[in-house]
């Protein structure tokens, strides 16, 4: 169209949800559009994180992209290996790559005459009418605070900066964590090293999923028909599920969220034979109050006799291991910490000013805010996929992603067509929001006592609170009274 605005947009990484940016403005027919990457690979966590065990938490068919299809997933919860290689081919296939500037790590934003002027760590600028921050949610390895740490002899690592020239076959490893992580690297070590002790701070409530292969006449199938995929994507039970979870941990009082506790405390009470051990691996927090850990066999792993669940406090490291309030030193020759990220980062660190020169810090100074967690008053044309506030709770995030991405189309193509110069989150929409958010919030499953990365540094949740329902009915098209919209 003729008088079209020709839009460039910049987009911040080259993860899940940085490539599928990059793929729907370039079929919308923006193609003046870079991505920065910091690293010199696509991929995101499923680049950062290469741990033995690793596998997504949503099934393989529900954790694709709507648009690319993937007959060849080999199972239900395949390794990280193989979903990372669907994330590059997509990539390729795409032409994704030659969009995006490897090596490049954002360091400042600035909102200046209408547009965003970009810096990077090495000196590079740029400019762009929109910039899209697809920078990830778990992305900052937190390591902790153990006295201690430095001074171990042994090999010592995050989960998500695993060290493979470290072997692992009959060492002594030590695991600090019983999150997603700790529960998939435990379960997947059980069998290879000599020795696994599992430092326990928290006990964790873990659905058993199960993880049956395709059988390649499966996948001969999904090729011929990929209506047998969406079958699986799309299923009434699947749909079920999701509705059902959802409205469970948006009210904790509720009959479903009393029916899914149930439901998930079978596995423990079926699957674990010991009873000590039995009550070591039980929650004292309700089901669902962190994130659910899915694992097919962690629990039958956990009993093999290399298995050791720690429970004591954990007092400091020394050279030789891990020295327990207990007084016990548990000596170990590798030292792994699955112990989580800063989950509240997002554009940080860098340096982001906005209208007026406002200070993206001083704005997230209680906590990260965005409106429908993608937008920050007095920031125009600088939109995030899985911002703060976003349902992250046992979702598909790919599937978050997608519902954003279609609703932040919207906005964009006013920009394009000139019926708009500046959009961001309008202030009172944002204040409504946030305080709507907070109260439903206050009624959720992940606000009934326990610690986990969903809460802020106010111990309250920050994330979606509503059911995945209401974020779809939200994102089928913006409410443009909750934009602040300069004319073009
Ligand atoms: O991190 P976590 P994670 N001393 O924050 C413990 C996603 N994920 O990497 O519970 C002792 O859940 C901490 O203890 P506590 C998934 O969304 C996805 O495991 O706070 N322990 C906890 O046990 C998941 O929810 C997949 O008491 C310390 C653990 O470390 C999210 O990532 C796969 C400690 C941290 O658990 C994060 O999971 C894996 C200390 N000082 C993960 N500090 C996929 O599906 C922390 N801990 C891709």
């Amino acid at each position: 169209m003729a008088d079209e605005k020709k839009l460039r947009v910049v987009v911040i990484g080259a993860g899940m949800s940085g490539i599928l940016a990059a793929i729907r403005l370039r079929d919308e027919g923006i193609d003046d559009v870079t991505v920065y990457e910091k690293a010199d690979r696509v991929g995101g966590t499923w680049r950062e994180n290469t741990y033995p065990g690793l596998t997504c938490d949503v099934q393989s068919h529900a954790y694709t992209y709507s648009f690319e299809l993937n007959p060849d997933w080999s199972s239900q919860y395949p390794d990280g290996a193989e979903i990372y290689g669907y994330f590059e081919r997509t990539a390729q296939k795409y032409g994704v790559i030659e969009m995006i500037r490897f090596g490049e790590e954002i360091t400042k934003l600035a909102f200046v005459d209408g547009r965003w002027e970009i810096e990077t760590k090495k000196g590079t600028k740029d400019t762009a009418d929109v910039v899209i921050a697809a920078t990830g949610v778990l992305h900052h390895p937190s390591t902790p605070d153990i006295p201690g740490l430095a001074s171990f002899e042994g090999a010592s690592f995050h989960s998500a900066r695993w060290d493979h020239s470290v072997p692992l076959d009959g060492a002594r490893v030590g695991v600090i964590g019983t999150g997603s992580t700790g529960v998939q690297i435990v379960a997947a070590l059980a069998d290879r090293s000599a020795v696994v002790k599992q430092f326990q701070r928290t006990a964790q409530w873990v659905r058993k999923g199960v993880n049956d292969p395709y059988t390649p006449e499966q996948r001969a199938a999904f090729r011929e028909d990929p209506n047998l995929i969406l079958a699986i994507r799309n299923s009434p039970e699947s749909e079920a599920n999701v509705r059902l979870w959802s409205q469970a941990i948006s009210d904790a009082s509720s009959p479903e969220m009393h029916m899914m506790e149930g439901y998930i405390a079978q596995n423990l009470e079926q699957n674990v034979a010991d009873p000590v051990l039995r009550e070591k691996l039980r929650p004292n927090y309700r089901a669902g109050c962190k994130r659910i850990v899915i694992s097919p066999n962690y629990y039958e792993q956990v009993q093999k006799p290399s298995v050791e669940i720690v429970t004591d406090a954990i007092d400091r490291v020394e050279p030789k291991g891990v020295r327990t309030a207990d007084g016990t030193l548990h000596e170990l020759d590798v030292l792994v910490l699955a112990t989580g990220f800063h989950a509240d980062m997002f554009l940080r660190p860098m340096t982001v000013t906005g209208r007026n020169g406002v200070n993206v810090e001083a704005v997230w100074a209680d906590r990260p805010i965005a409106y429908m967690g993608l937008s920050i008053p007095d920031f125009p044309n600088l939109f995030m996929l899985n911002g703060p506030t976003a349902p992250v709770g046992n979702f598909s995030l790919i599937d978050v992603a997608e519902r954003q991405m279609d609703y932040l189309m919207g906005l964009i193509d006013m920009l394009r067509t000139g019926k708009a110069r500046e959009i961001s989150a309008d202030a009172k929409a944002m204040a409504d929001y946030e305080s709507a958010r907070a109260e439903a919030a206050s009624k959720t499953i992940f606000a009934s006592g326990c610690r986990s990365w969903y809460l802020g540094a106010d111990g309250a949740p920050s994330i979606w609170p509503w059911t995945y329902d209401h974020f779809i009915e939200e994102m089928k098209t913006p409410k443009l009274d909750a934009f602040d919209v300069v004319e073009g």
